[in-house]
């Protein structure tokens, strides 16, 4: 028999005030799409065995979530019919049903007279709205589990933190408690015999989503291919992180973003196995730096920041200093359209936003300069700030995330950021040019990979 599984009872919280009843345990799977390394599947597991009942999974899907185009439903679809097989080698099924989950969700597990519902956690308005309907429809408990961070969200602060710094001490002092190993799922009372695989081509056809933006070419999705990416990266790039993350012609950084927005790999996981690694101690915490401190700040933005995604919820200090230079004279102006279609005049910025229409991955440092240009080249400040976030979420494989919010959010509207000397149009917040990209890495370079030699030769 394998070893019970334990789990740290501070990653879990109930949703409601019902109790477990005598049926089968659902694990609702919305943020944490993967079977490995998955603390919500994990308790799910642990709560069937002990109520003496078999475990199944969940998956509701919405006709349009917050404008997600195909490419996302298609990186995203494709890693669920993996989850879907994993399960089965646990003698689990996985089941899709579609529509709003506040709906369909409380109908389903009456059907089936559930005993118990896991759900995972996310700290994005859409996803509490469904659990927050749910959780008073249902006739049986409800728990939230966060297996998306290392520390679990609400335990890491009760509040929003105005930076890194601020936040850093409160995650390392948990550091200890919960970056550690995981148990292996398993259970006991699995039915003998399981229904057919869900007719997912089907699914597909009832998305009301735009299918004009494809899948990216060349990355391929799901728990498998994340865990190999890992292995690479931990492998080869890690040992160059420090110095050439800010490069995006070095190839240091991980990839593993969409990985990680799909939950089809385990941040914890990701984690363990750097610091683990034969790499330097400088390039190990580099990536703990970004993929622990810095992720668990975004998400404790979101949580806390209930506009994480709009304008209205930068710091006032931010707000008052991009108003006083609202009416300042801007060198260039573009319209939505522009900027979708990388027309604008500097080879550098529409290199960035080919990078991002095509591979549907903008590079870290590329994002805050592609980001920053947006706020100076448009009208208003608020019009920039939904500019970029509109262009993310239509085109970023990792949009829809708490890193895409507070990433804008960080560059136009100072989040987590500090005042800097004041200037046109940016007021105190900091500014960026492409002198600064030159001192950080070969331009021209960047931009023939990306836009062919085509625009290099202007610059
Ligand atoms: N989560 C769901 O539970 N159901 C969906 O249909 C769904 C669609 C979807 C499309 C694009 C995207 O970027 C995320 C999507 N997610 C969906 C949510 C995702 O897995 C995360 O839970 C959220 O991004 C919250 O962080």
């Amino acid at each position: 028999m394998a070893k019970a599984i334990t789990i740290d009872e501070r990653r879990v919280r109930r949703l409601n005030e019902r109790d477990d009843g005598p049926g089968p345990v659902i694990y609702w799977m919305s943020r944490d799409q993967r079977v490995r390394h998955n603390w919500a599947l994990l308790y799910a597991c642990q709560k069937a065995n002990r109520l003496g009942q078999p475990l199944e999974v969940l998956f509701t899907l919405a006709p349009a979530f917050l404008g997600a185009p195909m490419r996302h439903y298609d990186f995203m679809f494709r890693g669920l019919r993996e989850v879907e097989g994993n399960l089965r080698e646990l003698g689990v099924r996985l089941t899709v049903i579609y529509g709003e989950p506040g709906e369909t969700l409380p109908e389903y597990a009456a059907k089936w007279n559930a005993g118990a519902l896991v759900a995972d956690f996310s700290p994005l308005k859409l996803v509490r709205g469904w659990k927050q309907a749910v959780a008073s429809l249902l006739s049986c408990a409800l728990y939230e589990v966060d297996a998306h961070n290392i520390v679990p969200c609400w335990l890491a602060s009760p509040k929003q933190e105005y930076a890194a710094r601020t936040i850093r001490p409160k995650l390392n002092a948990l550091r200890g408690d919960f970056l550690t190993d995981f148990p292996e799922p398993e259970l006991r009372y699995q039915p003998d015999t399981l229904p057919p695989p869900m007719k997912w081509d089907e699914m597909e056809s009832l998305l009301q989503t735009d299918r004009s933006i494809k899948a990216v070419p060349g990355i391929e999705p799901g728990e498998a291919a994340a865990i190999a990416r890992l292995r690479s990266f931990v492998d080869g790039r890690l040992s160059r992180y420090a110095d050439e993350r800010n490069d995006p012609n070095s190839g240091a950084v991980s990839g593993l973003s969409p990985y990680l927005h799909f939950g089809q790999l385990s941040a914890q996981h990701a984690a363990l196995e750097a610091v683990r690694s034969s790499a330097a101690e400088a390039n190990r915490e580099a990536f703990v730096e970004e993929l622990f401190i810095r992720r668990e700040l975004s998400e404790n933005y979101c949580y806390y920041n209930g506009r994480y995604d709009s304008f209205d919820g930068i710091p006032e200090w931010a707000k008052k200093t991009l108003m006083e230079h609202a009416d300042d004279r801007r060198d260039a102006l573009y319209t939505p359209e522009q900027f979708e279609r990388a027309q604008t005049h500097d080879p550098l910025w529409n290199a960035a936003q080919t990078e991002l229409l095509e591979t549907g991955i903008i590079h870290g440092y590329m994002r805050m300069y592609w980001a920053k240009k947006i706020l100076e080249w448009s009208a208003t400040p608020a019009a920039a700030f939904d500019i970029a976030l509109m262009l993310n979420d239509r085109y970023a494989l990792d949009g829809r995330d708490p890193n895409g919010y507070v990433g804008v959010a960080w560059s136009i509207g100072g989040v987590h950021d500090r005042p800097w000397v004041e200037r046109q149009v940016f007021g105190k917040i900091r500014y960026m040019n492409s002198n600064g990209c030159k001192r950080k890495f070969d331009v021209p370079r960047y931009i023939a990979e990306m836009t062919g030699s085509s625009q290099a030769s202007l610059f």
